[in-house]
């Protein structure tokens, strides 16, 4: 029996999940995910690691996908709310999944996809089949999840985790930061990402805690639950903790005075996912009375390095290792470095298993001696790492989401208009980084305004350019690439 089914039967009775104004215990958890296992099996006896996708609202409809989809054998494919179809079909083409949960607002989106390319839509609401048999016996090293990430190629890379991994990245976390019955926690961040469901969701549910869920974000709605006074951890990235200090210096003296009462007292709160500004931490501090614990991770490995719990938690460093994870830093010949700045490099059991039918990617990523290549650098002084920066400026980090530069080029080149384009993040206070594009344009005229309507069609509105600049060409160095710091420069 895997982990989670385990622990849930043991939690019964016990609340576990407050989403869409209900409350729902671990007994009603289990039962609905069995009943989404029974509807996908079918006949079949067990899915055997085929890729499920699921689209539904997050909450207790999203954590009965998810376990269905394991208790059946299958491997979950959560599937972002925000994407547009293009971007669901190359989640849906790259997984090759054939079957596909989702919740009643997004079959106008689907329907007619999931029909025409063969592949089964489940609505959600209807999936109340009872298991007509055992459901399969699913070993750990079976593939659970793949989650796709953006990195240095065009396209995103689905990366497959095993329950092993996951499992063991939960256990990391629970010791770290000490989980437990007693934690009431909110998501606030969208479930296709690891930080949202596994440090949010899984590690809360692995210990018998409960999850309260908001559909989406919202400042105000967040410190109206603040208010409460039920809740006692909270993670997020920065831009939201951002957001919220915004909000809060927008209040009245006596309203901060009341919020800073009830988040003093929780047990823990925790920033990650981009690098957290000391101002954003002081601030924070300051408004809540709560230092945040800062952290560092990445969906190939799950969470890697982090600031103590108990002991000093280090403005501008997210650490040491976190139990179970090997961490190393080598330089540009793969030779390990202590006193310089160096690439990170992990190993352990929670680093995932493969880029989902990528073999060549999946080598190039490692070591001959198996080491993951995070391409983050980092230095180690005093016992913390502190991150330095990454060696690719292919990759933005804006609000937390990792962004490939070279992915929103190709989508740029293929407007009618553009010659060539380049894309770079920009440093911005609020977002961590914002898409910049430079472009050159064929003869002919076109906007900032309808190359921003042609890519919101192409991908999710936050992986588009907030900003646009037109030249006639593209600085080049002498091996013909572009120079994107030179690029930086004229946005400023
Ligand atoms: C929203 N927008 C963004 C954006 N999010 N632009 C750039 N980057 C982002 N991340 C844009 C929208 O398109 C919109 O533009 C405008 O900002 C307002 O949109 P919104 O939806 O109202 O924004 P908001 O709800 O405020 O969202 C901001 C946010 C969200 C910070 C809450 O971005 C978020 O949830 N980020 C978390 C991502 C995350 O979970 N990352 C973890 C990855 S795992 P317009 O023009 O349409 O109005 C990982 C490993 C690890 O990194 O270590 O954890
Ligand atoms: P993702 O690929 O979306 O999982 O994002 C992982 C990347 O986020 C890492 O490779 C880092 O570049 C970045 N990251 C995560 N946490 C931190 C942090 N605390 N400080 C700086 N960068 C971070």
């Amino acid at each position: 029996m895997l982990y989670f089914q385990r622990n849930a039967q043991k939690f019964g009775e016990s609340q576990a999940i407050l989403s869409d104004s209900q409350t729902y215990t671990y007994t009603s958890l289990i039962d609905r995910s069995e009943k989404v296992a029974g509807t996908l099996l079918g006949k079949q006896t067990d899915l055997h690691q085929s890729p499920v996708a699921y689209m539904v609202e997050p909450g207790f409809c999203y954590v009965s996908s998810q376990w269905g989809i394991w208790l059946a054998g299958g491997i979950a494919v959560p599937v972002a709310l925000a994407h547009p179809l293009e971007s669901i079909k190359y989640i849906l083409q790259d997984t090759g999944a054939k079957k596909f949960i989702c919740s009643k607002s997004y079959l106008p989106l689907l329907s007619e996809y999931c029909q025409e390319a063969g592949i089964s839509l489940y609505l959600w609401d209807d999936m109340v089949d009872s298991p007509s048999h055992l459901l399969p016996d699913v070993s750990l090293d079976r593939g659970a999840m793949i989650l796709y990430t953006s990195g240095t190629t065009s396209l995103p890379k689905g990366v497959l985790s095993t329950h092993l991994g996951i499992e063991s990245q939960i256990k990391s976390l629970v010791e770290a930061w000490r989980y437990s019955a007693n934690d009431h926690t909110l998501c606030v961040l969208p479930l296709h990402h690891i930080h949202g469901i596994i440090n949010v969701i899984s590690a809360t549910l692995y210990v018998g805690g409960k999850v309260e869920f908001l559909a989406q974000f919202s400042a105000e709605e967040i410190f109206a639950r603040f208010k409460q006074g039920a809740l006692n951890v909270f993670m997020a990235v920065p831009t939201i903790y951002f957001k919220l200090i915004a909000y809060l210096e927008s209040l009245t003296d006596k309203e901060r005075e009341e919020l800073k009462v009830c988040m003093k007292a929780f047990r823990l709160m925790i920033s990650g996912s981009a690098a957290l500004p000391v101002s954003v931490m002081e601030k924070w501090e300051a408004l809540s009375g709560q230092r945040l614990l800062e952290r560092y991770g990445m969906t190939e490995i799950g969470m890697a390095i982090s600031n103590p719990y108990e002991g000093e938690r280090k403005a501008g460093h997210v650490g040491m290792p976190l139990p179970g994870v090997q961490v190393r830093l080598v330089d540009e010949e793969n030779q390990l470095v202590f006193d310089q700045p160096g690439e990170i490099q992990i190993k352990g059991p929670t680093v995932f298993k493969e880029y989902w039918g990528k073999e060549n990617a999946t080598r190039e990523a490692f070591t001959t001696d198996g080491w993951f290549k995070t391409g983050d650098v980092a230095e180690l002084a005093n016992g913390y790492y502190r991150i330095l920066g990454r060696n690719s400026t292919d990759i933005i980090k804006s609000g937390g989401y990792k962004l490939s530069a070279l992915e929103i080029e190709e989508v740029l080149r293929t407007h009618n208009s553009v010659e060539d384009c380049s894309v770079v993040g920009l440093a911005d206070e609020e977002w961590g980084e914002i898409v910049a594009a430079v472009v050159v344009l064929k003869e002919g005229q076109v906007s900032s305004d309808e190359l921003n309507t042609f890519m919101r069609s192409k991908m999710p509105a936050y992986r588009v350019p907030r900003k646009y600049l037109f030249l006639s060409e593209l600085p080049r160095n002498a091996m013909g690439k572009v120079t994107k710091n030179d690029l930086k420069v004229l946005f400023t």
